[in-house]
């Protein structure tokens, strides 16, 4: 059977029932986005808070996607269903090219779910992608969900408003945890990984992390009774990514018991619903630019003629209440 040109509503019935091929179409549409992808979201929306998800971010080359099929291939054992959506279209996250032989990873696809996330479009699309994906997986049975994201100076996704654990990955070297905290990372860090330390500097790279945190903490972060472990990994050989995963849990428990989780899906709810109206939004404007009175307007603006601020109030009379 040929998944493209059945219904949306019979592949969310498939991909319920384990149909993968109906996953990944369903994924394909909610990328995508218009309609039908909107069809999706209503059809799966009870779903949008269902599975545990994990962002990890950290820049290129960090060894993000080593310690995600790590991650994924422990899960596996462990019995559950993970998925991993991977926002990095640099390197495709295939298990088998990333571990070769060393970890069957023939056997981990059969159970886990493994995507690239393509980037095609704009960056609004992508935001509303990730939440999307997320819901798809979550109503074929996936979790938890893993979403892998490029995040130092090139920051697509907001990973912290799609995820509720998120996981910074940095590497031994000059500057790198300086580099992290310059991108905003130490603040959304909930468990942060030092990867590679096989490498030299591993410790330092520690020690700057630690000192970071020690002034942040003083200075006053959003929650007082919880403080980011630092882990030490080699992903090549799976050292120490077990106890990545026992930290990610013991987030997500602090979560539940501190109520706090139930902010974190706000947090995503709102993004989400604040994506789409501004995606609403930005058409209304582009439609309201397009008009010829709009761009005699524009035109008197750039010959000195008109103010810009009365031209904006003439084109899109809205103003919210100040
Ligand atoms: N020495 C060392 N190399 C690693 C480690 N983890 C990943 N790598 C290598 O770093 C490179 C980038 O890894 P990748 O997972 O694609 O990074 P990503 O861009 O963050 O997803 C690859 O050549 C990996 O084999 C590690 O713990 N130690
Ligand atoms: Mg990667």
């Amino acid at each position: 059977m040929n998944v493209r040109s059945l219904p949306v509503e019979q592949l969310v019935e498939m991909s319920a029932a384990g149909d993968r091929r109906a996953t990944g179409r369903l994924l394909t549409i909610v990328e995508r986005g218009g309609p039908d992808a909107d069809h999706i979201t209503e059809l799966t929306h009870a779903f949008s808070s269902r599975a545990r998800v994990v962002g990890i971010t950290g820049a290129p080359g960090a060894g993000k996607s080593t310690l995600v099929a790590r991650l994924i291939a422990g899960l596996v054992a462990d019995g559950e269903h993970p998925a991993v959506l991977a926002v990095d279209p640099s390197s495709p996250l295939t298990g088998g090219a990333i571990l070769g032989d060393r970890v069957r990873m023939s056997e981990v696809e059969s159970v886990a779910f493994i995507r690239s996330v393509a980037t095609r479009g704009h960056a609004g699309g992508l935001a509303l992608a990730i939440p999307g994906g997320t819901r798809v997986l979550a109503a074929a049975g996936f979790d938890p969900i893993v979403i892998e994201t490029v995040g130092v100076g090139q920051v697509e996704v907001d990973i912290t408003a799609a995820a509720d654990t998120t996981v910074v990955v940095v590497t031994p070297g000059m500057g790198d945890a300086v580099q992290a905290n310059k991108a905003g990372l130490l603040e959304v860090a909930d468990v942060f990984v030092v990867n590679k330390a096989d490498r030299p500097g591993a410790d330092d790279t520690r020690r700057d992390l630690e000192l970071m945190l020690e002034l942040s903490h003083v200075t006053g972060q959003e929650d007082a009774t919880y403080r980011p472990p630092i882990m030490m990994t080699n992903s090549l050989d799976g050292s120490g990514v077990g106890a990545v995963a026992a930290a990610i849990s013991a987030h997500r428990l602090h979560l539940v018991e501190s109520g706090m989780l139930a902010d974190r899906h706000e947090r995503r709810a709102r993004f989400e619903v604040a994506t789409r109206i501004q995606a609403r939004l930005d058409i209304t404007v582009q439609e309201a630019l397009a008009g010829d009175d709009s761009m005699s307007l524009i035109r008197a603006v750039a010959a000195g003629q008109v103010a810009p601020t009365t031209a904006a109030l003439s084109i899109f009379p809205f103003s919210p209440v100040l």
